[in-house]
């Protein structure tokens, strides 16, 4: 099967599974374009379709809302259910059950973001809040409350201040509110409110400034991934944003590295170099058709045929250090040298660490229209210094490894790639 024909199957495969569906509701105002914007880090409106293909303009829960600059997200929208818009309620309540729990994977809703925006916190639970967390069953489709616009309790904040902090400079009278806003919020009891309620939310996060730029919504991500149901949702909602790469590395490590390693020391049981590259790049944007891959045929035993087809050079390269130029040949040959297991838990993590930083820094190559990322990538990372100091740093958490938590475990991987990242390229 040639290259060409294996990548254009991934990519019907990525178009059939591999969206990640999110509906968004909230009053009118209440920030849900500007967070779509940020996630999909655009400052573009979306283009909105029926569920046929065809552009719309009218508002509709059904329609799809998509951003050119990251198709591999669908959002859509509902203007929550004000007094006397049981329609709209009735019909957003249709397309959940509808969509939770559809056989078509491709329709299939993954997570909802309820905004409830807090510069109206005194009137952050009206009759819409009440029936869609009362009698709307979300059907194991994740529930995220957005607290947005969280910056306006500011102006709320302002006159309780005590009076000698009102005659502060302004920097340092701003350092004051947050306590104060924090008091505000609680005393709303919102989020004790909501708990309450039959179908409660299952996570919240705050979120200020976004209309400013505020990168805030990188917590809104790790927040959506830590509450999927299932790996392989996380995999496709973590590798479908683009906005907060640290969150894949981390997924990466934890799930592969450190998951690897722990399944080494207990069964003996080790991947081979070339299986640990392709689970390594399922987490990242520029792979995603690899995890979709996954999900589609239930696991990576397909590693050996995506290394072989997709993208030979991956496995290779990292491996071949200096030898750019190769041939088919010397692929077949190099290949079978990678499909040998690790043997100590020590390469494992070395390999991963190593793999890890080419992966990074490739996005942002992939990003700039590099027409081979991952060799740019490998290139620049064994041409650099970086391989030396990443030795010396991995001795330092091997020896610590053992006796760490798996917070502390995924903590120190982290660590290393962070401080060892390749320099980006810089935008045009
Ligand atoms: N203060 C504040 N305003 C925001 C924030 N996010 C969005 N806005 C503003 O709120 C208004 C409505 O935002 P929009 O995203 O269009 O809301 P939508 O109607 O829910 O889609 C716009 O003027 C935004 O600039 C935020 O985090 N803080
Ligand atoms: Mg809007």
């Amino acid at each position: 099967m040639s290259t060409e024909n294996t990548s254009s199957q991934f990519e019907d495969i990525r178009a059939k599974f591999g969206r990640f569906r999110i509906l968004i509701v909230g009053r009118a105002n209440a920030g849900k374009t500007t967070i779509l914007q940020k996630i999909c880090n655009t400052t573009e409106n979306p283009e909105i379709y029926d569920g046929k293909g065809n552009k719309r303009g009218i508002h509709d829960v059904e329609n799809e809302l998509i951003f050119r600059s990251n198709d591999k997200f669908v959002f859509h929208d509902s203007q929550g259910f004000e007094a006397g818009s049981k329609v709209e309620f009735e019909r957003t309540k249709k397309f959940i059950a509808d969509r939770a729990n559809t056989m078509y994977l491709k329709k299939r809703l993954d997570a909802i973001w309820y905004c409830i925006p807090m510069d109206k916190i005194d009137r952050a639970i009206q009759r819409s809040e009440e029936i869609f967390f009362g009698e709307c069953d979300p059907n194991n489709v994740p529930v995220v409350v957005l607290f947005t616009k969280f910056d306006a309790l500011q102006a709320k904040a302002v006159p309780k201040l005590a009076p000698s902090d009102r005659r502060l400079p302004l920097q340092e009278m701003l350092s004051k509110l947050p306590p104060l806003m924090e008091e505000i919020f609680n005393s709303a009891d919102v989020w004790g409110r909501l708990a309450k309620m039959a179908y409660p939310p299952k996570s919240s996060v705050r979120l200020e400034n976004i209309h400013k730029g505020n990168e805030g919504h990188n917590i809104l991500v790790e927040n959506t991934a830590a509450v999927l149901s299932d790996e392989v949702l996380q995999m496709l909602f973590v590798s479908a944003q683009e906005t907060n790469i640290g969150l894949c590395v981390k997924y990466a490590a934890e799930r592969v590295i450190i998951s690897g390693i722990g399944r080494m020391c207990n069964t003996g049981f080790s991947h081979s170099r070339e299986e640990q590259i392709s689970r390594l790049a399922c987490w990242f944007p520029h792979f995603q058709a690899v995890s979709c891959a996954f999900w589609h045929f239930g696991g990576c035993g397909d590693a050996d045929h995506f290394m072989s087809t997709h993208h030979p050079a991956l496995a290779i390269i990292l491996l071949d250090k200096h030898e750019i130029n190769f041939t088919t040949t010397d692929i077949q040959a190099l290949k079978s040298d990678n499909q040998d297991n690790f043997i100590t838990w020590q390469q494992y993590l070395h390999a991963g660490v190593e793999t890890l930083l080419i992966l990074e820094h490739s996005f942002y190559l992939s990003q700039m229209e590099d027409s081979d990322p991952i060799s740019s990538a490998a290139q620049k990372y064994w041409m650099s210094d970086i391989p030396t100091k990443v030795n010396t740093a991995l001795e330092d958490v091997s020896m610590q490894y053992g006796t760490a938590s798996e917070e502390e475990k995924v903590a120190m991987i982290c660590n290393v790639v962070m401080q060892n990242h390749m320099v980006r390229p810089v935008a045009k």
